[in-house]
């Protein structure tokens, strides 16, 4: 890849036609904007919905941090900053799985479903960093595994008993859930995506080749700034309609 840098002092020289690092710097930017956001706003909700908006505020909070080192990673080796992804995932993907929680605790969602939850998570990510830094040559096998603990998560929030808690809640919970669900089917489904894009399988007969980091950084922008908002706003309405 044509990606000449050099550093002077502290700052690299990124290539103009860098999208990469482009979509890097862009990433800092917009994570850090959110997490002030969220963190500034706080003061508006009731009590109960606070917590919520803090962990929206803390996603966004640790990927402007992590942004900030991949950032600067890109720009010094010119090639995907794979370790900080995955720990920014490990940390910020369970978090997500606390918004999940928190909003279908009014329905009485039992810490059980939270745990599973997670579970399921640090199982599809550990095995999609096998796939794409330890076992290179088996990214499709690990791939599989990874998207079989996807595909848990997406049944058991549209089917399985986080929905049931959902419909128990009802009204604005229930709205809230349904976006949260679109954006876990869709929203996530970026990532594999980026990763058939990026490693070597049996798809890539059909897949096009194409950066890893642009296809992350999108779904990043998408999935950890837009989930905060859903939960934002449904902070916003509970908080009016209480007062
Ligand atoms: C803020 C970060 C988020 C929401 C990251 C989500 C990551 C995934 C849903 C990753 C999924 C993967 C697969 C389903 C298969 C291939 C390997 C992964 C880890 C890219």
């Amino acid at each position: 890849m044509e990606n000449l840098q050099m550093t002077y002092g502290m700052v690299s020289k990124l290539n103009p036609t860098d999208y990469v690092g482009f979509t890097f710097f862009v990433g800092c930017m917009a994570m850090m904007a959110a997490a002030a956001f969220f963190f500034l706003s706080l003061n508006q909700f009731d009590k109960k919905w606070r917590t919520s908006v803090l962990v929206s505020g803390l996603i966004t909070f640790i990927a402007a941090v992590h942004y900030f080192y991949m950032r600067d990673y890109w720009a010094a080796h010119a090639e995907s900053p794979t370790f900080f992804r995955y720990v920014d995932w490990i940390l910020t993907v369970p978090l997500m799985c606390v918004e999940f929680y928190l909003i279908l605790k009014v329905a009485g969602a039992k810490p059980a479903l939270l745990w599973k939850m997670i579970i399921f998570s640090v199982i599809m990510l550990v095995t999609g960093y096998f796939g794409e830094a330890v076992y290179k040559d088996q990214a499709a096998f690990w791939g599989f595994i990874s998207g079989a603990a996807y595909f848990y998560i997406v049944y058991e929030i549209w089917l399985g008993s986080a929905k049931k808690l959902a419909l128990a809640a009802g009204g604005d919970v229930l709205k809230a859930h349904k976006i949260l669900c679109w954006f876990v089917l869709v929203g996530w489904a970026i990532y594999p995506i980026g990763y058939m894009m990026g490693t070597t399988g049996w798809y890539n007969s059909f897949m096009p080749e194409g950066n890893i980091d642009v296809a992350y950084n999108i779904a990043d922008a998408i999935n950890k700034i837009g989930f905060g908002l859903v939960i934002y706003s449904l902070a916003v309405k509970k908080s009016v309609s209480n007062a």
